[in-house]
C-alpha cells in the first residue's frame, strides 16, 4: 500500500476498504494535503476491484476538527477565489461511486461535519464544502437554519433522531464493530447493483420525484444488461447463494 503523511489505509475485511484521517496532533483538521491524499486513496478504493464499499472513520477522539483554521487563518479573497479553495473537496462527493460509510467518533465539528455528511459555524465562517445545502436536504430547513445560524454542537443521538446519521453506537469499539459489519453486508451484494443503487439514491437529492423515478427505472433497466442479474437471479430460482462475477 502507498504511504501517506496524514492517513492510512486498510482492508479489514474482504471487499472493504478503509481509509483513517490520522493527524492526531490536530484532532485531524482538515488541511489541504489531507484531502488530497484523502481524495487519493478514495480514488484508488473506487478503481480496485477487490473493494465493494468504503469506509472513512477517525479516532476515537475526534472524526475531524473542521477545516484547518491555522491554514485558513491567513488567506485572503483573492487566494481563496483564484486557487479554488476547497474545490477539491467537491471530488469526494461527485467522483466516487461505491458506498462511502462514515463512522464517527468525538468531534465532527465544521468540514468535519460535513465530510461526515457526505455545523458548527464557530465564529468564523459559514460551511464552505455544501452543508448548508446538504445539512437542509438531510434534516430540513428549519433544524438546518438553528443549528448553522448558532453554531450549536450536537450529539450522535440527535444526529440519529433527525435523521442525518443512520445508527449510533454506545462505545467506539461497538462502532467500528457496527460500520464493518454493515460494511460486510453491502461488500456481499453484486458491485454493480450496491454502486447503481447508490447513484439513484444520490440523485434524489438533485431531481424532481418524476424525473427521480424516470431515472431510477433507466438504472434498474440497465442492470439486465450485467451478468450478476442473471447469477442473482437464477441463484434465487435455485434457492442457491450467489457467486458474484461483479460484472
Ligand atoms: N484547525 C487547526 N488546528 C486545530 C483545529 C482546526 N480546526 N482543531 C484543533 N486543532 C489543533 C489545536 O490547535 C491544537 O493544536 P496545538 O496542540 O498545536 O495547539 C490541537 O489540535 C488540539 O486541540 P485542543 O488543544 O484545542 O484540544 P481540546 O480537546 O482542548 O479541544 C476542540 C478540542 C473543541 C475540537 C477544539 O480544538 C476546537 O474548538 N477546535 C476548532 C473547531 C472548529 O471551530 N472547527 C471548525 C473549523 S471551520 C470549518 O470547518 C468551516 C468549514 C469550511 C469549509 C470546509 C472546507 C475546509
Amino acid at each position: 500500500a502507498r504511504s501517506y503523511e496524514y492517513i492510512l489505509t486498510s482492508k479489514p475485511k474482504p471487499g472493504v476498504g478503509q481509509v483513517t484521517l490520522n493527524r492526531p496532533k490536530a484532532l485531524n483538521a482538515l488541511c489541504t494535503p489531507l484531502i488530497v491524499e484523502l481524495n487519493q486513496a478514495l480514488r484508488e478504493f473506487n478503481s480496485a476491484d477487490d473493494v465493494s464499499v468504503i469506509i472513512v472513520t477517525g479516532s476515537e477522539k475526534a472524526f475531524a476538527a473542521g477545516a484547518d483554521i491555522k491554514e485558513m487563518a491567513p488567506l485572503t479573497f483573492s487566494d481563496a477565489y483564484t486557487k479554488s479553495f476547497i474545490e477539491s473537496w467537491s471530488d469526494l462527493t461527485t467522483q466516487v461511486k461505491k458506498p462511502i460509510l462514515a463512522a464517527v467518533s468525538g468531534h465532527a465539528l465544521g468540514g468535519g461535519c460535513e465530510l461526515a455528511m457526505i455545523p458548527r459555524s464557530s465564529s468564523v465562517l459559514i460551511p464552505g464544502a455544501g452543508g448548508s445545502q446538504r445539512l437542509t436536504r438531510a434534516i430540513g430547513k428549519s433544524k438546518a437554519m438553528e443549528l448553522i445560524l448558532t453554531g450549536k454542537s450536537f450529539s450522535g443521538a440527535d444526529a440519529e433522531k433527525w435523521g442525518l446519521a443512520a445508527k449510533t453506537f454506545p462505545s467506539y469499539e461497538a462502532l467500528m464493530d457496527g460500520v464493518t459489519k454493515t460494511a460486510e453486508t453491502i461488500a456481499g451484494y453484486s458491485k454493480v447493483a450496491i454502486i447503481g443503487a447508490k447513484e439513484v439514491v444520490n440523485k434524489s437529492q438533485d431531481l424532481g420525484l418524476r424525473d427521480g423515478v424516470e431515472y431510477e427505472r433507466r438504472v434498474f433497466h440497465s442492470i439486465f444488461g450485467s451478468q450478476d442479474q442473471k447469477i442473482g437471479m437464477k441463484a434465487f430460482a435455485e434457492k442457491k447463494k450467489a457467486e458474484w462475477t461483479h460484472q
